[in-house]
């Protein structure tokens, strides 16, 4: 087998080329190729080897899928340490993104050049790692403390030009970074350089205070996660101890991690991510349908934020709504949008009013006469739906793609109001449309593949994350979120109190409790579904007794100022005995006691509703596989990636 490093020796400059598609991995072949080469370069009259990759990007780090298993001879740590001592000069010419250990191998050179469109960084931290290979060693001697606790910390890789200002890289190349790293050596040889060892050069000048400071904004940043403060510690070694201690204290967190369950999770969640791209059965070459213009039905908040998605990917849209008054709403929502992300530096003045311009309004649907797709995003009124897509069956191209963005409603139902049913999917988008990332992409019992391939496509193209999912009532993360919601009210109803309740899966991991997610949503919303239901459908009485009395009682959530929680000017939610009382006087009427109840069940009870209704889901057929569930979860509900999603925790936890 042709190793996937290759060797030559031009112009008295040793050559070592690595090229192992898709992202030169560093795999086992490629860290032999790579000492075989050096081995070469040593022995033969090279003056200077420069390090290059083929492909579309240097090394963008460690071979993931080799994680777990048994480590073959010689590691990365052994290769970058022997880049390092070698007496002849090495140069790395990066381009595409340099990552995690591709980023360590030009941080063991000792000069690295770019092309301006690389990007480099250390995104361990995202894996529940952190740099193995010294990065946690170099890279605060070349770019100091502060801006290496940052690269690490974040995981974000940064341009190189940024990557020149902090010291990490020594020089821009333009054209092709191989031409360009060949003149560069030469230039260097005749210089004379020789080589530069990062390893004995001093951590500049920092407050000792740095790390202390570091730990206290990670504790709440990256509340639970271990990889961050591991960071810290090395960095820490690297500004007080030798260089070979500093390198020990990397390893033994390196290892301890590696062999943790937070990593293992977020292993599971970086391939889960990539796995959910691809739609089983839906062969590789199928087709899609050109989507270059955009309409957009209803200017609700909602409508807004999904016409924002695609005018920042540069796809115009029309917005269309009933009026002249609610077109202007809708229009002066998005105007908002963009001065708040303008105001939060997201986007500059220019870019937002690049992409602000790409959305006009209309009230006449013969405005989306030649529109590529079009997404309705009316209030969830199934009637309304139907009319519209029948409107729209009407007036839209031929081969125009129809879809709706629904959260529970039955995509077939929708797109049999239609003669083109073949050409209906849903995209349900999450809120605020313009930043959430998932998508659930909603495949009717009639939807085309190459509707379907399309919008998993377009998803990547407005970064949003898609996921497939048939059709059932609330499609995977509402229906899901159902018996998680249930299960809280019991969990109130039998003794816990709502900021216990929140308080317990907080720290637990989730961005947000159950409760405060259902004052954030409105809790008006579920009592109005609930109002269309007999009895029957509504189910256990348990189940919404006390969201019920909350809104007769006119406490419908954050927007009235009380719900669950009372809330300040600053929408911060404050316990509120009078919610107790309201609890404890329902479970008397529905003779449930009351008991104390551990923050431990709490969390069981909860991912444990999430779960069994997940595997539901996957026996139905709804989700492709538990990995997309995951997927939904961390993106759409902030279920912490670092518990990997929860089938992935189920799974581990036996739930
Ligand atoms: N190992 C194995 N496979 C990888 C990989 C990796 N590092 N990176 C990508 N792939 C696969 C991926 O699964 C997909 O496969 C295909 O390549 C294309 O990826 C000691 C311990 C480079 C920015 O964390 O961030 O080094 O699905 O779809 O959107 O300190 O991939 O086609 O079968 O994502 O263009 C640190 C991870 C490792 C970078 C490209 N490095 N990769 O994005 O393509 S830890 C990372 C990425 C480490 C050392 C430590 C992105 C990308 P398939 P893709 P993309």
């Amino acid at each position: 087998m042709t190793s996937p490093v290759n060797y030559t020796l031009t112009d008295e400059i040793g050559v070592i080329t690595v090229d192992n598609p898709p992202v030169n991995a560093l795999s086992h072949a490629v860290r032999q190729g790579l000492m075989d080469a050096l081995d070469q370069a040593d022995k033969d009259a090279s003056r200077a080897i420069l390090i290059v990759c083929e492909g579309r990007t240097f090394i963008a780090g460690a071979d993931i899928s080799e994680f777990g298993k048994p480590m073959q001879e010689p590691s990365l740590p052994e290769i970058v340490n022997r880049i390092e001592a070698t007496a002849k000069p090495v140069v790395a010419a990066i381009h595409g993104t340099a990552l995690g250990g591709g980023f360590e191998v030009a941080l063991g050179a000792h000069y690295r050049c770019a092309v301006a469109t690389a990007k480099v960084g250390l995104p361990e931290v995202k894996l529940g790692l952190l740099p193995g290979a010294g990065g946690t060693q170099r890279t605060p001697r070349l770019a100091g403390v502060e801006a290496a606790l940052e690269l690490m910390t974040s995981g974000a890789p940064i341009a190189a030009a940024r990557a020149v200002a902090v010291g990490l890289i020594d020089r821009i190349v333009d054209g092709d970074v191989r031409e360009g790293g060949m003149a560069w050596v030469q230039e260097l040889l005749a210089e004379g350089a020789g080589p530069r060892r990062t390893s004995e050069q001093p951590v500049p000048d920092h407050e000792a205070a740095v790390f202390d400071g570091a730990r206290a904004l990670l504790a709440k940043k990256a509340r639970g996660q271990v990889a961050p403060q591991a960071i810290v510690d090395c960095v820490e070694a690297a500004a007080t101890r030798s260089f070979a201690e500093g390198l020990q204290v990397e390893r033994e967190n390196f290892i301890k991690l590696m062999n943790g369950e937070q990593s293992a999770a977020l292993r599971h969640f970086f391939f889960a991510e990539r796995q959910a791209a691809k739609v089983d059965g839906l062969a590789p070459d199928t087709g899609t349908r050109p989507v270059e213009s955009v309409g957009i039905i209803g200017g609700g908040t909602m409508g807004g934020g999904i016409a924002m998605s695609f005018a920042n990917a540069g796809i115009p849209v029309t917005l269309i709504e009933i009026s002249d008054e609610a077109l202007e709403r809708g229009l002066s929502i998005i105007d908002r949008n963009y001065a708040g992300s303008v105001k939060r530096g997201k986007l500059s003045e220019d870019k937002a009013a690049a992409c602000r311009a790409l959305i006009s309004g209309a009230t006449d649907y013969a405005a989306l006469s030649d529109v590529d797709m079009v997404i309705e995003a009316v209030f969830e009124d199934p009637n309304l739906k139907k009319e519209i897509f029948k409107k729209l069956d009407g007036v839209c191209k031929a081969g125009a793609i129809l879809a709706t963005h629904t959260s529970y409603q039955d995509v077939d139902a929708i797109a049999a109001a239609t003669s083109r049913p073949a050409d209906v999917v849903g995209t349900h988008f999450f809120s605020p449309a313009h930043i959430m990332k998932l998508l659930e992409v909603v495949r009717g019992a009639k939807t085309a593949d190459d509707v379907l391939a399309t919008c998993m496509q377009l998803a990547k193209r407005i970064r949003k994350v898609p996921v497939v999912s048939g059709v059932c009532y609330g499609f995977i993360g509402n229906r899901m979120l159902q018996p998680y919601g249930q299960q809280t009210q019991l969990l109130l109803l039998e003794g816990a109190t709502p900021e216990q309740v929140d308080g317990a899966m907080e720290k637990w991991g989730m961005a947000m409790g159950p409760l405060r997610v259902f004052d954030l949503a409105g809790l008006d919303v579920g009592y109005k579904a609930r109002e269309a239901l007999s009895d029957e459908e509504k189910g256990d009485p348990a189940t919404y007794r006390v969201p019920d009395l909350l809104v007769e009682a006119e406490r419908l959530g954050q927007k009235s100022g009380a719900g669950f929680y009372t809330y300040d000017e600053n929408r911060r939610p404050n316990p509120d005995p009078a919610v107790h009382e309201i609890i404890r006087n329902a479970a008397a009427e529905l003779g449930i006691e009351q008991r104390t109840i551990s923050d431990e069940e709490i969390v069981n009870r909860l991912i444990g509703a999430l779960v069994s209704e997940g595997r539901k889901i996957l026996d139905e057929g709804i989700a492709q596989r538990s990995g997309d569930i995951d997927v939904v979860y961390v993106y759409g509900y902030g279920f912490p990636a670092w518990r990997g999603g929860p089938m992935f925790y189920g799974e581990a936890a036996s739930l």
